[in-house]
């Protein structure tokens, strides 16, 4: 069973999301997701210009083989493009082997662990009665656990805290999709000031812990601003409301930096959406400086990559904590699940629910009710790709937010 044909789909289903679909000589057909936000195009010409005519040809079965063929043999290794678009492949080849073996693709990876994997989503609000609703109404779709994003007195729309409505959900819901309202040609700007928020967010969460009592589980993400000082600060202020997790407390590339964090609060940390290899985590596992993995099967070198790493964080009983905000596609979110069933170390998925539209161009099987996430029951992935969907909906660019201090000064978002 030989690669026969590689395309690279792209499509804007409300968002833009980048697809490879292989298919065997055989018939056998297999679904990627190759989607790296606000830089999609780099992703599809990386796999367009350099990877397609290399897989042709190719077994189908050999998984393994061609991730290292693709990892090694390019030379130039690592970052978010060259590994997304590996994990494109090698998400594909998963799907054609369980199609071929008529399983669930879970079954291939050791079967089921586990009844449903726990999902949190999104609630967020610039003041606390919208935040109450958007918790609310969180708990209202069944979601048993919670990241809650505030915005701060004194700056204005900020990344993470929905601003406007959004259609597609309908039922007047606000929620951001991580992606700027205004798109085009130049990324939305915002305001950031670090002792507001450091400030301000403790006393969220005890209104929250109040509002809601002590039983639901809470996370928050810091999304890289802080330094590792604020950052243990910030873990220390927010103990006595027992969070899930903080997530990306400090700029991921300073790994020194969450031993700071890590030596003045048993706040449990999550980082690692924005890593791309296992050796991103190296020394977070062996110093034992994080509680949960946030890497997506799609920035990470696909399934056999991500769950490499899930089998060494074991070792340091640290858990999985996938990342799925709608700029994963369906199929990177379907390729999530099937691994959060089966791995040992399952910590809790982030399930950010998509559009209609996006739905409707990928009619991903996966269920989600009371709260848990599952996988398809039928051959592979369980997601299809709707071409005459995705040509009523082409490429638009669309740039994620960047981040100014009040002075003007670049930030981390
Ligand atoms: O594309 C970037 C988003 O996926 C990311 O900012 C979302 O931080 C995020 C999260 O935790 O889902
Ligand atoms: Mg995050």
């Amino acid at each position: 069973m030989h690669i026969a044909n590689a395309e690279v789909l792209v499509a804007n289903p409300g968002r833009n999301f980048v697809t490879l679909r292989l298919t065997t000589d055989d018939g056998f057909v297999g679904l990627g997701d190759a989607t790296l936000n606000g830089r999609e195009l780099a992703v599809a010409a990386y796999l367009r210009e350099h990877l397609t005519s290399l897989l042709i040809g190719l077994d189908a079965h050999q998984i393994e083989d061609t991730w290292q063929y693709l990892y090694r043999g390019g030379y130039w290794r690592r970052g978010p493009v060259t590994m997304a678009a590996i994990a494109a492949v090698d998400t594909a080849l998963w799907d054609i082997k369980a199609k071929v073996a008529k399983l669930p693709l879970y079954q291939l990876l050791g079967g089921r662990s586990r009844n449903g994997l726990l999902a949190y989503g999104h609630a967020s609000g610039v003041e606390l009665p919208e935040l109450y609703e958007s918790i609310h109404r969180n708990l209202g779709q069944g979601y048993r656990a919670v990241r809650v994003q505030t915005g701060v007195p004194g700056l204005g729309s900020l990344y993470g805290v929905a601003a406007s409505e959004n259609a597609s959900t309908g039922g007047g819901e606000r929620r951001y999709d991580y992606e700027p309202a205004r798109r085009g040609a130049v990324p939305l700007e915002e305001r950031w000031d670090t002792r507001a928020y450091l400030r301000h967010v403790p006393t969220v969460f005890e209104a929250v812990r109040n509002e809601f009592g002590p039983e639901l589980p809470l996370l928050h993400d810091a999304h890289h601003r802080l330094t590792p000082i604020q950052a243990a600060k910030l873990g220390k202020a927010l103990e006595p409301y027992d969070l899930f997790w903080l997530e990306d407390v400090t700029p991921a590339e300073n790994q020194a930096a969450l031993r700071r964090v890590r030596e003045h609060t048993t706040t449990p940390l999550a980082i690692g959406e924005v890593f791309n290899t296992l050796w991103d985590y190296r020394s977070l596992f062996e110093e034992q400086l994080i509680d949960y993995v946030r890497s997506a099967v799609t920035h990470t070198g696909g399934i056999t990559a991500l769950r490499r790493i899930f089998d060494y964080a074991a070792i340091y009983q640290i858990k999985s904590g996938v990342h799925g905000p709608t700029d994963v596609s369906p199929v990177g979110l379907a390729a999530a699940i099937h691994l959060g069933i089966a791995i040992p170390n399952f910590g809790i998925q982030e399930y950010m629910r998509h559009s209609a539209e996006t739905h409707a161009l990928f009619r991903p099987r996966y269920t989600f009710a009371d709260g848990m996430l599952n996988p398809s029951e039928e051959p592979g992935l369980g997601v299809d790709y709707d071409d005459e969907i995705a040509q009523a909906h082409p490429y638009e660019a669309a740039y994620l937010p960047v981040n100014r201090l009040l002075d003007g000064t670049m930030h981390d978002w």
